[in-house]
């Protein structure tokens, strides 16, 4: 399997870049180039630090790293295009940049990347790889200070969205914020991810399309600027997903603070920004559900939806035994792991319970692996060794059975489901494989 894995990188490998997937995705990702490092460092971890490096090449000047890279050129069928965002020409944040890009972000898993390939680095690549690692850390930390000042203008811990698309596309957690908005259908256009996967079912809808479309027109018009943004726009969402991986790379920064030489200043800011995190999720916490619910800033209400972003605390490694307890017997209860009719015991993107569960549609129910290797780690960090092998084991398992690198799988059969040789499972298998089920990732 590793030589299977490592051949999908390489399949997808632009030289300096890592296409998401070879057709449906064929462009430089966020969070996927995160992920993408982390299986190049087992390969070659000169490698894993020009992904990290080319991605950061792209950051805009308030800091904030976009969530699509346009790397693959014009000719390359993708919609939207970067005509769609037009960043360049609306704001001077997203000039000089060398390639188009979009207006928002997605969960900074960088930070994560960025430890794995430094424990990752052999002895006698230290000197390179830790003048380069110096070298990317002030960027990393002024993407944070984007996601803890531009994203959290109230200070409140929590990282606030602007689009689906950052992260977790048409998980029902967006359903009642999206309904919220009534759109004309934003111009004519023309989906291709469907045709290109041959089985719209697996995606999201056109009515989901319209939104989003018109999500991003918005902010177009807001000229990407987050204090106007804030005040006018339709979609702001206290993301506890988000602001997890949010804390818990900030904890990964603080990990490599002496390799890189971190100032005072840094480490102080980061600790702040940890601390403030990891207490807004404690609070964040409901005992009677025993998860975390995202909140709709224009609403002002809670979203309490039995999804996988619900075990924020253990994505932020929370050190309230108290709430670990909870989530721990949330996570294998009948609604999550413990539904007896999933194929592996691995956390899908949403209940089965939930009314708005499917088992084929994306981020409505499907297993990602990606996903369940963020909960793999921090389970393994938490002291959950046992735990922490078991979704090791059924995540190499489900991938093995059909030999399928795929973006997602069905959790009752196991089949995999949207894009075939997907970079970032090929990743986050060569991480599984590269360690026995007990040892810490770090
Ligand atoms: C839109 C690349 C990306 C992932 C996202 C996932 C999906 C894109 C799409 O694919 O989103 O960004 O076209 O559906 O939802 O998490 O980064 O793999």
């Amino acid at each position: 399997m590793r030589d299977q894995a490592a051949a999908v990188l390489h399949g997808n490998d632009e030289g300096t870049w890592t296409k998401a997937s070879p057709h449906l995705y064929p462009h430089q990702w966020s969070w996927d180039s995160a992920f993408i490092a982390i299986g190049w460092a087992h390969l070659d971890v000169g490698r894993a630090m020009t992904e990290l490096e080319q991605l950061f090449a792209a950051q805009w000047a308030t800091g904030m790293v976009p969530h699509i890279v346009f790397r693959g050129g014009p000719g390359v069928p993708y919609f939207p295009g970067p005509e769609w965002w037009d960043c360049a020409s609306v704001t001077p944040a997203a000039r000089g940049l060398p390639a188009p890009t979009t207006g928002i972000c997605q969960p900074p898993v960088h930070a994560l990347a960025l430890r794995r390939i430094w424990q990752l680095t052999p002895s006698p690549r230290r000197p390179e790889i830790r003048a380069r690692i110096q070298a990317l850390y002030p960027r990393m930390v002024s993407w944070h200070r984007y996601l803890a000042t531009g994203r959290d203008p109230e200070a409140s811990g929590m990282v606030t969205t602007y689009h689906p698309w950052e992260g977790t596309d048409n998980s029902p957690r967006w359903d009642r914020a999206l309904e919220r908005i009534k759109v004309a259908k934003p111009g004519p256009y023309t989906r291709i991810d469907t045709s290109e996967l041959g089985d719209p079912s697996q995606r999201p809808t056109n009515w989901d399309y319209d939104r989003f479309l018109w999500l991003v027109e918005q902010l177009r018009k807001f000229r990407y600027d987050d204090v106007l943004i804030y005040r006018h726009h339709r979609f702001l969402i206290k993301d506890v997903f988000f602001s997890a991986v949010f804390a818990a790379a900030n904890a990964a920064l603080l990990d490599l603070a002496d390799a890189a030489g971190a100032s005072d200043g840094d480490r102080g800011d980061l600790t702040g920004w940890l601390d403030r995190g990891r207490a807004a999720l404690a609070h964040r916490f409901e005992a009677k559900s025993g998860l975390c619910a995202d909140y709709d800033v224009r609403t002002g209400e809670p979203i309490r939806l039995r999804t996988f972003a619900g075990f924020a605390p253990l994505f932020a490694r929370t050190a309230d035994a108290g709430q670990l307890a909870a989530q721990l017997r949330r996570l294998d209860s009948p609604d999550f792991c413990g539904d007896p009719r999933l194929r592996w015991r691995l956390l899908p993107s949403t209940s089965p319970a939930e009314p708005a569960f499917e088992a084929h549609d994306y981020w409505r129910g499907p297993v990602w692996p990606v996903i369940n290797w963020l909960l793999w780690q921090s389970l393994t960090q938490l002291g959950c060794p046992a735990r922490a092998a078991g979704l090791r084991r059924d995540s190499l398992a489900e991938i093995a059975e059909t030999g399928v690198f795929a973006e997602y799988f069905d959790p009752f059969t196991g089949k995999p489901l949207g894009s075939p040789q997907q970079s970032w499972t090929a990743a986050v298998a060569l991480d599984w494989l590269s360690v026995s089920g007990a040892r810490s990732p770090g």
